[in-house]
């Protein structure tokens, strides 16, 4: 429904000009969306602390503690992110498939695994 959705908006009439414009010169501010996925950090946790995602997976992390948690790949797979304050997120996009573990390199017994396939 989305997609449909979607593909409705691109094709409506350019407001100011009242124009047709083709969908490919549609303005618009973000890149094309690969699927997402969300996971959250909450009491030291994540959530889920497993999932299985496609190939071209956005996933975003937010953290909903008040500590701040750093996203790290155990075997240095992704960029680390910055230290995460309350409320902010840090996404990385899996293009291969693969396991990627990873943890909280200020709490290490904060763990979590990607599977991307
Ligand atoms: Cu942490």
């Amino acid at each position: 429904m989305k997609a449909l959705r979607h593909a409705a908006a691109m094709s409506m009439l350019c407001l100011c000009c009242g124009v047709a414009v083709p969908a490919m010169a549609a303005k618009s501010d973000a890149p094309p969306k690969a699927a997402a996925s969300q996971i959250e950090i909450r009491n030291f946790a994540f959530a889920p602390n497993s999932m299985t995602v496609p190939v071209g997976t956005r996933v975003v992390w937010t953290n909903r503690d008040e500590e701040p948690h750093v996203i790290t790949s155990a075997g240095k797979q992704f960029a680390t992110s910055p230290a995460l304050d309350t409320s902010d997120t840090y996404a990385v996009t899996f293009s291969k498939p693969g396991t990627y573990a990873y943890y909280c390199s200020i709490h290490p017994m904060m763990v979590g695994t990607i599977i991307v396939q």
